[in-house]
């Protein structure tokens, strides 16, 4: 019922994109590579300090690039596999738990399976325990070919909790290069995970101040994913992947450190509520289109939620009819209206930022201006953002809870 008119009228928004952007269909049958960055906030990105740059790498590539800087993460409980869920499936995390292991039983409209139908394969590749967030069992749902988990990998970079990112990258790099085209290989890093102590030989920043700190620490992790990041990309170009390939990369959740001094300390001031939510839910999206086209800084509001629906957009796959919640992102004028909705109800449009209060009581909520975070005394600006967040929350919660994509396909065809 509801959930069924819910998702068939966001199919409808899509589909009015799809009509009528140019990019629509502009980059057919590329491979589509997508990375997932263990623990990556946006707030470092573009940052120096004590002179050097930290994301050196990332920095470069946006010359060629769109670069989305405001991009939200949208997990819950199930943090990593939380995004993995967003960014693959297009849904909504559950309010407790993990979708991975509570509902890999259900089914779900995944990218793998959406690219399988127009003759692609789908991988993914992430260098621990196949088990690990019931991946092994998840992964068959989302319908991929195959999951090269640790075990598919030589341990030849130790680190942290397993294999470090730029041979994690390699050895997934020497693994695609031998598969047939056009592929779709999701990617899942590891070596930025907390607590992010790295071996000393590996901290390549002068942190300064920040030194033996946990945000010290995080910094230092960053910068090695950052050099990691360029090691994939030069891996793909001498593969010859990386002009026949859309790759993109996110962050998949913040970093979980508690105290904002070090955040003030670094970025050099002092951050208010709005700041804080901004800082807290943002992380990178990086799109590189395979000839190097709309290379820029974007600032529309989008969230993990919009990957799918952004790939499949410039693929020219129509995805109207399918169970997704999120818009394309990647298209010449940004969705008039655009919303990005977190677990809690929060939700951030171009206009307000809203946070619901901890006790639950609407009046106790904070409505904020999105263009300078100012606290709006008449929260009556976010008062339909608040229902229709809370709509698209219940309709995900329908389908992942009760199993409902089935019911969706046969009702359309
Ligand atoms: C481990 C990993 C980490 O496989 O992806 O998950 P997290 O602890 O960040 O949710």
């Amino acid at each position: 019922g509801e959930a069924k008119q819910w998702f068939s009228a966001r199919g409808q928004v899509r589909a009015g994109l799809d009509k009528t952007d140019p990019l629509f269909g502009q980059y057919k049958e590329a491979n589509v590579i997508l990375l997932q960055l263990e623990a990556f906030q946006s707030f470092v990105i573009g940052q120096r300090i004590g002179g050097q740059e930290v994301t050196p790498n990332i920095n470069k590539l946006m010359a060629t690039s769109l670069y989305f800087d405001h991009f939200y993460h949208q997990t819950a409980q199930g943090r990593t596999s939380d995004a993995d869920l967003a960014a693959n499936a297009s849904l909504q995390p559950m309010p407790s738990g993990s979708v991975f292991t509570r509902f890999a039983d259900h089914s779900y409209d995944s990218m793998a399976l959406t690219l399988k139908d127009y003759g692609y394969m789908a991988n993914v590749f992430h260098a621990y325990d196949g088990g690990f967030w019931n991946r092994n069992i998840m992964y068959d749902t989302l319908g991929y070919d195959q999951f090269f988990s640790k075990k598919a990998f030589v341990i030849d970079e130790p680190l942290g909790w397993s294999l470090g990112d730029k041979s994690f990258f390699k050895q997934s790099v020497s693994i695609m290069k031998t598969q047939r085209q056009p592929f779709y290989s999701f990617m899942i890093s590891l070596s930025s995970h907390h607590p992010y102590t790295l071996p000393a030989k590996v901290q390549t920043l002068d942190v300064g101040k920040f030194k033996g700190t946990m945000f010290g620490d995080y910094l230092e992790a960053v910068h090695y994913v950052d050099a990691a990041i360029g090691v994939l990309v030069d891996e793909l170009k001498s593969a010859g992947l990386w002009n026949r390939s859309i790759f993109l990369f996110y962050g998949d959740h913040d970093n979980s450190i508690p105290d904002w001094q070090p955040f003030e300390d670094f970025l050099g001031r002092q951050l208010d509520e709005a700041d804080r939510f901004r800082i807290l839910k943002g992380v990178p999206l990086v799109v590189h289109l395979p000839d190097d086209a709309h290379a820029g800084t974007y600032s529309q509001a989008g969230g993990q939620l919009d990957v799918t629906p952004t790939v499949l957009h410039l693929l020219g796959i129509p995805s109207s009819g399918l169970t997704m919640i999120g818009t394309p992102l990647v298209t010449k004028q940004p969705l008039a209206g655009k919303r990005v909705v977190f677990r809690n109800g929060a939700f951030i449009d171009d206009r307000v930022i809203y946070m619901p209060a901890e006790d639950g009581l609407e009046e106790h909520s904070k409505c904020y201006a999105s263009t300078d975070g100012r606290l709006l005394a008449d929260s009556s600006a976010c008062a339909a953002g608040v229902a229709e967040a809370r709509k698209e929350l219940e309709a995900s919660d329908l389908v992942v809870g009760h199993d409902l994509v089935p019911a969706m396909h046969a009702k359309r065809e």
